[in-house]
């Protein structure tokens, strides 16, 4: 048995996208990542300036939906969060389902809340290079909030 926290935790880069916002998901998403067992390490309510947003989706470029994407990730408030924890960011993955809610698994984030592909509520950084790129963009160092849970003995052996 591992001793209590001898993993090394992950962090990855959650973002509430502006139609999350609008439609009031923002606590039905956070609870949802509590309970799972991850720890919030950082949070904010931001609207993304144009050129974050291009950097943030520079894989995109060039793309037909690329100039829709920035548009609507631009268009509104943003809750953009760091979470931690075991594996953090392939949990995250899984919690928020395929990228197009009509193919995500209902149970997960855009299969239970989600219809379109262009309005598909949350992100999650999909690998670990990535999150520690995103998490970069976002936050600064002192933004981000390690701190001992009690209950943490109670989520990881
Ligand atoms: P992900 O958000 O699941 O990581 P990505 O492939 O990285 O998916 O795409 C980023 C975002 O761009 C998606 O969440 C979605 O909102 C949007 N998007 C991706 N592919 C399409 C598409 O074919 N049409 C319209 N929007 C798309
Ligand atoms: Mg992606």
């Amino acid at each position: 048995m591992a001793a209590t926290g001898s993993a090394p935790a992950e962090r990855t880069l959650v973002l509430v996208k502006p139609d999350g916002v609008q439609r009031g998901l923002v606590g039905e998403i956070v609870a949802r990542l509590e309970r799972r067992g991850l720890k919030l390490v950082a949070l904010k309510l931001m609207q993304l300036p144009s050129e974050r947003a291009a950097r943030h989706y520079a894989e995109h470029q060039g793309k037909v939906f690329y100039e829709g994407l920035i548009r609507f990730i631009t268009s509104g408030p943003i809750v953009a969060m760091v979470w931690q924890g075991r594996e953090a960011v392939t949990v995250v993955r899984s919690l928020m389902g395929a990228t197009d809610p009509l193919k995500a698994a209902p149970g997960t984030v855009r299969g239970d809340l989600a219809l379109d592909l262009g309005m598909n509520v949350i992100h999650g950084s999909d690998s670990t290079a990535r999150a520690g790129a995103e998490i970069a963009l976002f936050f600064e160092d002192h933004e981000i909030h390690d701190y001992e849970r009690t209950l943490d003995r109670w989520i990881r052996e």
